[in-house]
């Protein structure tokens, strides 16, 4: 593991609550406390965090905090009239009208009301994540307590749905990161999967003439391709993908896009890309994507595998009469695990590319209950071509303040605890935390950083005395539990 510390408990979120007068406002959202106010002032209440109508016990992993929780549930990809519902709409769309099955009904099922509440198995372990990872630690995910989690990405439940026979589908959800703080990073964003799986008769159905090619063989990892798949299936796949996520690039932006492809890594995809896209004179990466690694599949449904099988050997079956049973048994023991497919994957960031697509210029806009953003949405056909107008919408019309925050950092600092902890203090009032000076003091060896944190207010200007007050709840908390010490 990469070195996760347990610096957060409850006792912590009960104070937060009581001194920022923080009111959990969805009913569903609770924090719950076994014991009263008064003992828990004395020793650490056992707690229960309860999370769309579900219990769970904190252990000593939970780092989850209310105003991430007060977060869950929102939906804002199925909030009609929103940007990310309008962008779902259109993906949708696009999905539906381009790509078919056999009996022309559309390829892709849709999945978007999973539950964001994941197992670590299905955010990890189920995709081949390493043990020492380090979005496994504690100051890059959202720990419900050591078995449960607020999901980090939507390939979450890539495993689970590929299992259930699914060879072509869509996931749209919220998912939860300890991420920096800036106009292009929340804590909470929306991610669209995208997955589909070909047999060798399906990928190579445009080839003239594929009698010699085969999607499997045992050869040897390269960076073009994975040991078990052949170089003309994974050039193949590589190009399906590519183009798939292009059209529907092109489908949304037009023509004009600039786009560019990077090549990356994920622990359950190879090779693996990213996608990145103009966006305000810089390049903004929008998705990731990749092969799936063929060990992910081994584990494809069973029943699946034995359909195919007695869709191929159904002569031989029907003319012994077999009872459905033995057939089933018969081809199980008849394929012993052989997987006959294989897949692509890519995950996308809807606000990301509603920002570029509505000219959005901030991610903490898609969380206004601000009339003025929204109604800019508001019955909005999907196909109409909408910009977000800055004007009509105050985003950047009242100043900022800018505070710089100076402080000795322990041995075992992180960095995103400290973006996670200006968040919490400051919500959506904080646009920006920027690390900008890191040194060593040379005779003391003790490590200094300083912090400029970006207050703006979305509806008002803040008052110097205002942000005052939010900068030193953040200095006093920072010391409490980070164990900084202030310059
Ligand atoms: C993933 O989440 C992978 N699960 C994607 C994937 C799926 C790869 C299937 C291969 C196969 P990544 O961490 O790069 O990858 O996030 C994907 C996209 O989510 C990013 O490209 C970006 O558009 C968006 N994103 C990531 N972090 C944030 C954030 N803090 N705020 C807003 N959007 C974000
Ligand atoms: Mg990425």
């Amino acid at each position: 593991m990469a070195a996760p510390i347990v610096r957060f408990n409850f006792l912590h979120v009960y104070h937060r609550l009581a001194l920022f007068k923080h009111r959990p406002h969805e009913t569903f959202v609770t924090l719950c406390q076994f014991y009263s106010s008064e003992s828990a002032a004395r020793q650490k209440p056992e707690q229960n965090i309860t999370v769309l109508g579900n219990t769970y016990k904190t252990d000593s992993w939970t780092n989850v905090r209310p105003k991430i929780l007060e977060k869950v549930g929102k939906n804002l990809h199925l909030k009609k009239g929103h940007p990310l519902n309008l962008l779902k709409t259109r993906i949708e769309k696009h999905f539906y009208e381009n790509y078919f099955n056999r009996w022309r009904n559309p390829l892709f099922s849709v999945y978007d009301n999973i539950s964001p509440v994941v197992t670590l198995e299905q955010n990890f372990d189920s995709l081949l994540v390493p043990e020492d990872h380090i979005s496994r630690s504690l100051s890059d995910s959202y720990y419900i307590n050591t078995k449960y989690m607020l999901r980090a990405h939507t390939s979450a439940h890539e495993h689970d749905l590929i299992k259930s026979g699914l060879d072509a589908f869509l996931i749209f959800g919220d998912v939860y990161r300890r991420d920096h703080v800036d106009a292009s990073h929340y804590p909470v964003f929306h991610q669209v999967e995208g997955a589909r799986l070909f047999t060798e008769h399906q990928l190579f159905s445009k080839v003239r003439d594929p009698t010699n090619l085969k999607l499997f063989e045992e050869g040897r990892r390269e960076p073009t391709k994975q040991e078990s798949h052949t170089l003309e299936a994974a050039k193949l796949m590589e190009f399906e993908l590519k183009s798939t996520l292009e059209n529907l690039a092109a489908d949304l932006f037009g023509k004009g896009l600039e786009t560019k492809w990077v090549e990356t890594y994920f622990p359950f995809t190879h090779p693996s890309w990213e996608l990145e896209v103009k966006f305000q004179g810089e390049w903004l990466e929008v998705l990731g994507c990749g092969i799936l690694e063929q060990q992910i599949l081994k584990s494809e449904s069973i029943v699946k595998q034995c359909v195919t099988l007695i869709y191929r050997h159904k002569i031989f079956i029907s003319y012994f009469k077999i009872d459905c049973v033995w057939q089933v048994a018969l081809a199980m023991c008849y394929t012993a695990g052989a997987v006959d497919s294989i897949g692509w994957a890519f995950g996308l960031g809807l606000e990301r590319l509603a920002m570029t697509l509505y000219d959005i210029p901030d991610i903490r806009l898609f969380w206004s209950e601000d009339s003025g953003f929204l109604s800019q949405f508001e019955g909005s056909d999907h196909l109409k071509p909408i910009k977000y107008k800055e004007g009509a919408h105050p985003v950047s019309k009242f100043s900022p303040c800018i505070n710089d925050l100076s402080f000795w950092i322990p041995e075992n600092f992180s960095e995103n605890d400290f973006h996670d902890l200006v968040r919490n203090v400051c919500g959506e009032y904080v646009e920006q935390v920027k690390l900008i000076d890191d040194f060593k003091h040379p005779k003391t060896k003790r490590q200094s950083q300083c912090y400029r944190i970006v207050y703006r207010h979305m509806e008002k200007s803040f008052t110097k005395e205002e942000v005052n007050v939010m900068h030193e709840k953040v200095a006093k908390l920072a010391t409490e539990e980070l164990g900084v010490e202030i310059r």
